[in-house]
């Protein structure tokens, strides 16, 4: 049994086992789901006085939630639970005031400091990970989540707090047979995260035990044309190395059988389980949903005659362990409990208008710190920015066994006996960015992901919230979108929503940008400004290979995610080649570059126009002898504004130029700034060069006329001096 059992006054003399269960534990899972019952009851009448603003039920889950808990271990298994999973919670050692405390938004709500809806739970104390609202985000966190606690049973070294990088504010705990339970509603696995997440958990025979709860609705969309046939069991039964059940959620005997041994199969290390529990869901689908719009009354009472809370208490009268006396008692107690914390709920102080500013990012280690401040120590001759990330990612791989680097084919051979044979070079990435780096630390820790780009950042929120540095690869930036809602809705986010319970400092790399003569529309593109949009992620964008590599060993030693944004054609230009910095040349974020200092025109830029813009400057100077300032961001979140407000100071005009299209691109928030912090410095309006408001053409003249060239930055520099 879980940590948290409630103990009832009800005298138990019938010692007959159920399915290996005492009375008085029955008694015990009856008491809990009850009390969850009763506090939706309660938030349910706290919304209709408007002292809640949002609320959604367990209601008729409460069975298969108790019985899976009963199998789990608080505070040992980790746990991604869905928003209808109030008694599995409240078994795990949630109090009842905790939750009353997010419902009402309470400075003190444990899951989220007032931040989330009611239900989002999360808990440190007992390995509950933040919940999120977007539908099926959770599978591939908790595959992530699963890989982790596998991967620190292997490295046990890896677990040791360091001081003076992320690791010194991530506490480590981890158990050889471990599971992690990940749940969600039928309707949910229509996503494509679902079926993504099945796919690792299978391939890797994962410690994962998914529960699916179907209520036979999604809001309004029953079943049967949700999933094919009405019955996903029926739709997953052939995935290699799982163990599945079926059962009568509703019947808490069944489901605690079905999941007694599911949570054996996986706790042995045999792989993955799933439980598919048939439940009802008699309160609507929330508070602001109205089923009789849909569903006739003779379905609804079907469904009541099979309320979970009912069968069980007629069940336990039935066999003796309980009488009308000892229900009304335990009742009253419940009643008693909810009103208690559902007061001190009311009198909790809300949070700080002003504290939304607190844990968008690390209040512990800030890579913009002085300490990330140091001088390169050269070692050997230029290098192309591609070498020097290769090598960058191996100091820090030898330097930190969390470190994991995945993606599409960045190891080198999939098969290792094929790579025992030193005839095969190997692959190491379609840039060879990360080649030899399998073949040096091993398949566990540099390995290929399947062709799915949600399934490498949703694996990587999972491992990074358990104290793992996943560093994973995006192949291409036109392929990022699958992985949007981890990238915008997740990642990000984690620590904010979770008011700093959890932290998710993972990096993304990922090869970006054209000029490639033939890249055309799908291997071309930029788009950083959505992800500068975002916050809770910083964004990197480098234009050489020095910054590259001191940038990367900064990204990877923070405490927060990091974008981290390669330019392909700049991989292997001669620009900006360098001797490698040694391993531990750390650059802050925030601090641009002056490339060339200038006193008539300033041009803010960064990544391949850094190089364009250059070549323009140093043109106008020598035909017509005008200085330009050119400055380079390396980071677009955070950015320097001081060094542009330094610049522009001096200059008094100002032109942004970016790769990426004009229209709401990067320079719009740029040029913006400086119009409203230094309107009276300037002689002249800020002007931009980017690319055309379209997307990027296969023939290169075409490609040409759309990207930004040398020529057009040289013209509008040469046209804001003449202004
Ligand atoms: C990605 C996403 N799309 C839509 C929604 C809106 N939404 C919230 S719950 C829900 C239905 C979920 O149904 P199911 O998975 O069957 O779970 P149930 O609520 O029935 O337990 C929808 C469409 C959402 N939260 N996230």
């Amino acid at each position: 049994m879980a940590s948290k059992v409630m103990h009832s006054d009800v005298d138990v003399t019938v010692e007959k086992r159920y399915e290996g269960l005492l009375p008085q534990q029955l008694l015990d899972l009856y008491r809990l789901m009850y009390l969850s019952r009763r506090i939706d009851d309660r938030e349910i009448l706290l919304k209709r006085q408007q002292k809640v603003y949002f609320q959604i039920s367990c209601a008729g889950h409460e069975a298969l939630l108790v019985a899976a808990a009963a199998n789990l271990r608080s505070a040992y298994d980790w746990f991604f639970p869905y928003y209808r999973d109030r008694a599995l919670c409240l078994a795990l050692g949630v109090t009842p005031e905790a939750m009353l405390l997010q419902a009402v938004g309470a400075k003190d709500d444990p899951a989220s400091g007032g931040r989330q809806m009611p239900s989002h739970w999360g808990s440190r104390e007992h390995n509950i990970v933040t919940v999120s609202s977007p539908t099926g985000t959770q599978f591939l966190q908790a595959v992530g989540c699963a890989e982790a606690g596998r991967y620190f049973t292997h490295h046990p070294a890896a677990d040791a707090k360091v001081d003076g990088d992320y690791r010194e504010f991530k506490d480590v705990q981890h158990h050889a047979d471990e599971v992690t339970y990940v749940s969600a509603g039928e309707g949910t696995t229509s996503q494509g995260e679902f079926w993504e997440s099945m796919n690792t958990a299978s391939i890797r025979r994962l410690p994962i035990l998914y529960v699916i709860e179907d209520n036979g609705y999604a809001i309004s969309v029953p079943v049967r044309y949700q999933t094919p046939g009405g019955n996903i069991s029926r739709l997953v039964a052939n995935f290699p190395n799982f163990h599945f059940e079926e059962c009568d959620g509703t019947d808490l005997l069944e489901s605690y059988a079905a999941m007694r041994r599911a949570v054996e199969h996986v706790r042995l290390g045999n792989g993955p389980a799933l439980v598919h529990g048939h439940v009802i869901r008699p309160y609507s689908h929330s508070l602001s949903d109205d089923e009789k719009l849909y569903r006739p009354e003779v379905e609804r009472k079907k469904d009541a005659e099979r309320d979970p809370i009912a069968r069980f208490q007629k069940f336990l009268i039935a066999e003796g362990i309980l009488d009308a006396v000892g229900a009304q008692n335990l009742q009253r107690e419940v009643d008693a409990e909810v009103q208690t914390a559902a007061d001190n709920a009311l009198d909790a102080p809300f949070p700080e208008p002003s504290s939304y500013t607190r844990h968008v990012y690390s209040e512990n280690l800030s890579p913009t710190a002085k300490s990330f401040d140091s001088l390169p120590v050269p070692e050997g001759g230029d290098r192309t920015m591609a070498d020097l990330i290769n090598k960058c990612l191996r100091d820090e791989m030898r330097r930190d066994e969390r470190i994991v680097i995945f993606g599409e084919d960045v190891a080198d051979c999939a098969n290792d006996e094929y790579l025992e044979d030193k005839k095969l070079k190997g692959k190491g990435g379609v840039f060879k960015l990360t080649t030899g780096l399998q073949r040096e630390f091993g398949s566990d820790r540099v390995f290929n992901s399947p062709l799915a780009e949600a399934n490498i950042v949703g694996r990587a929120v999972g491992m990074a919230t358990r104290g793992l540095k996943p560093v994973v690869e995006i192949q291409f930036f036109d392929y990022i979108w699958p992985a949007m809602h981890q990238l915008r809705n997740e990642l990000p986010l984690i620590r904010w929503r979770s008011n700093d319970a959890f932290s998710c400092p993972a990096v993304v790399r990922v090869a970006i940008g054209g000029y490639l003569t033939g890249g055309a529309v799908y291997h071309s593109q930029c788009g950083e400004s959505i992800f500068t949009h975002t916050p809770g992620m910083h964004v990197v964008f480098p234009s050489n290979a020095l910054d590259a590599a001191g940038l990367l060993h900064t990204a990877m030693r923070c405490d927060d995610p990091v974008l981290f944004l390669e330019h392909k054609r700049l991989y292997r230009e001669p620009f900006g080649r360098a001797p490698y910095p040694g391993p531990d040349y750390t650059i802050p974020f925030g601090k641009a570059r002056i490339w060339k200092e200038g006193t008539d025109v300033t041009v803010v830029t960064y990544g391949a126009t850094v190089p364009r813009s250059l070549q323009a400057a140093q043109r106008l100077e020598r035909e017509h002898g005008i200085s330009v300032e050119v400055l380079d961001l390396r980071t677009l979140n955070p950015y320097d504004f001081d060094a542009i407000a330094k610049s522009v100071r001096k200059t008094s005009r100002v032109l942004i130029v970016h790769e990426d299209m004009l229209s709401w691109g990067y320079g719009a928030e740029i040029a913006a700034r400086i119009g409203s912090a230094l309107f009276d410095h300037l002689d002249a309006p800020v002007q931009r060069v980017a690319a055309k408001d379209t997307f990027v053409a296969y023939q290169p003249q075409v490609e040409d006329a759309i990207l930004p060239q040398a020529d057009d930055i040289f013209a509008a520099i040469q046209k804001l001096n003449a202004y």
